[in-house]
């Protein structure tokens, strides 16, 4: 009969006690002291609120965004003005996945931007301190575990006096990221929503997935309504439920149709108004399928008709203006992206809204 007791494996296993040694503790407690202990509902030792050390998902990134400087030790970000976050999360996508990528595509891409922008004259690290605070510790089995991360993660941050700049993952995220901005915010938050999609039904393959982020957001954030919710793009894949959710509750849906008909401008001014209308803060939430699928071929739910490169621009340039309390840019999904198109957009619209608000003295001012 075979002796089991031969092999290397089960002689190894029998010393493995001895061989970790104290290092784990001490990674351990690393993590939450540079990335926070986690939230309650989490129970297993290691995982912090911010991905740190070895201890972090093998889809979380070490880069920065545009190699600016890693917050490391979270409790430094309110040295900065703006910090950049990664939520690598796609467990809430209903077609194509891989957005669990998107920070570490929209970080890789920026490496070949510049801080400097002349259509703004500003250039982003001489004016602006702003840092990557990394990526958010996700559950990816579960939800709702995940979103009490997000949402004690980026409320750190907005409790620093810092405006966060979400990377997603997908838009399931945006619920718990604008519920942890939410308290403290001292009024009212405006939405500008620029999205192929409504992304506001109650259930979506009975869980909360990423058509479903905007009916939590304005039904259950006690200062997030939906009348100051304005949904910019729309007119893709849709479901009815969409529609109805703006009838009922009185959000605003501008189409690509409406956007044609309007101009840019015109429906630029309409997003303000209806956003800032009684509101103390607004928060843009950019979703990249809002874009024609000849330019964002790396996403979960491409479609065409969509915006063209420059008038969501011109768009971000006019409703950044006035100041926003937080950004996610959302769905960038780097497995099904062809020469980083779709990256290299979201680092576009991200550095061009930066330019924006230093221009405009919106920095401090959410
Ligand atoms: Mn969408």
């Amino acid at each position: 009969m075979f002796d089991k007791t031969t092999l290397l494996a089960y002689q190894n296993a029998q010393k493995i006690d001895t061989q970790f040694s104290d290092r784990g503790p001490r990674l351990i407690e690393r993590c939450y002291q540079t990335g926070l202990p986690p939230a309650d509902c989490i129970k297993e030792p290691g995982i912090s609120t911010f991905a740190r050390t070895q201890m972090a998902p093998t889809f979380c990134c070490y880069e920065t965004f545009l190699k600016c400087d890693r917050c490391e030790d979270i409790h430094d970000v309110g040295k900065y003005d703006v910090a950049f976050v990664g939520i690598p999360y796609d467990s809430g996508t209903s077609h194509r996945s891989g957005t669990r990528l998107g920070p570490e595509g929209i970080r890789r891409a920026s490496l070949g931007f510049s801080p400097y922008n002349p259509d703004y004259g500003v250039d982003i690290n001489e004016k602006l301190k702003f840092c990557d605070a990394g990526d958010i510790y996700t559950i990816p089995a579960n939800a709702e575990k995940t979103f009490a991360q997000i949402t004690k993660g980026i409320g750190y941050i907005k409790s620093q006096g810092v405006i966060p700049i979400i990377m997603g993952g997908d838009h399931s995220t945006t619920f718990p990221s604008l519920r942890g901005i939410a308290p403290y915010i001292d009024g009212n938050i405006g939405v500008i929503h620029i999205d192929r999609h409504g992304d506001c039904q109650s259930s979506q393959m009975d869980e909360k997935m990423h058509g479903t982020e905007w009916y939590y957001a304005t039904q259950t954030i006690p200062n997030v309504h939906a009348e100051n919710l304005v949904q910019v793009g729309v007119g893709g894949l849709w479901v009815k439920e969409w529609s109805q959710f703006s009838r009922d509750k009185g959000s605003t849906m501008i189409s690509m149709e409406d956007i044609d008909r309007l101009g840019i401008e015109k429906v630029a001014e309409i997003a303000l108004e209806t956003a800032w209308k009684g509101c103390k803060a607004v928060y843009v939430s950019l979703d990249i399928d809002v874009l024609d699928a000849a330019f964002c071929p790396g996403t979960g739910t491409p479609d065409f008709g969509g915006m063209l490169p420059r008038e969501l621009l011109r768009l971000l340039r006019l409703v950044t203006k006035e100041g926003i309390c937080g950004m996610d840019l959302v769905e960038v999904s780097p497995p099904f992206d062809h020469s980083e198109i779709t990256s290299i957009a979201a680092c576009r619209c991200l550095i061009n809204v930066l330019c924006n608000l230093v221009l405009n003295d919106k920095v401090r001012h959410s």
